[in-house]
């Protein structure tokens, strides 16, 4: 089974982190963001992930790859039927702008990118956010803004959220703000920290693990 894949984006952390949580072996393909051509022969358009089943069948929503791969329902993802997920969905859109606002501009300095997929990305990126120095020089706002909406989370983390037991919501939580361990000088509060290490062991994730293969 085949696991393509951006390193830095939260859709894809999702996959990866279910995988590890579910112990299944899987190939991890990083694709150059620039590359259109791979994922539109496997599902018609450029978005990832895009999991490869072994029936060859290929799949490019992280939710329902996870409720697939997921047969035993570790992750009680039929919880995404309930109004909890419209509360968490939401929470994911404002986490996501401003960690994307923030993130973006150093994303594409790590070892994920080169030069042709670096520019590729930040044209792309610059047409929905603005230029890539202005959301640096507004960066004290999305921090501001970031800050106050995990104030809304944080009420709710028991050792996971809103459970004794990880599922499906820790884990887009999880991969939705995990971006923003790689913002230079931001440290999550104590809470988040601790919270977001928990659901790391026990996906067994390691977000740096395929900027070290061959
Ligand atoms: N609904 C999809 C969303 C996936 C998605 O938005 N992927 C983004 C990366 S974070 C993408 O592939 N974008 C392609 C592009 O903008 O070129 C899922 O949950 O898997």
């Amino acid at each position: 089974m085949k696991l393509y894949h951006y390193v830095h984006c939260p859709f894809c952390i999702r996959v990866r982190m279910a995988l590890g949580l579910l112990n299944i072996e899987f190939d991890s393909i990083v694709l150059p963001y620039n590359d259109e051509d791979t994922p539109k022969s496997l599902t018609g358009v450029k978005m990832l992930p895009i999991f490869t089943f072994e029936n060859g069948v290929s799949n490019n929503e992280s939710l329902d790859i996870i409720s697939i791969l997921d047969k035993n329902n570790v992750l009680k993802s039929e919880q995404l039927d309930s109004s909890e997920r419209e509360v968490v969905e939401d929470l994911l859109s404002k986490f996501g702008s401003d960690v994307h606002s923030l993130c973006m501009p150093y994303w594409m300095w790590t070892p994920e990118f080169n030069e042709e997929s670096r520019s590729y990305f930040q044209t792309k990126k610059e047409v929905k956010r603005g230029p890539f120095n202005k959301l640096i020089q507004n960066r004290d706002k999305f921090l501001n803004s970031f800050d106050s909406n995990l104030h809304l989370l944080i009420p709710h983390i028991q050792k996971f959220y809103k459970s004794e037991t990880i599922t499906i919501f820790d884990i887009m939580i999880a991969s939705h703000i995990w971006g923003m361990y790689i913002f230079p000088e931001y440290q999550f509060p104590k809470e988040v920290n601790d919270y977001l290490q928990r659901v790391k062991k026990e996906c067994h994730f390691d977000y740096h693990i395929d900027f070290w293969k061959d």
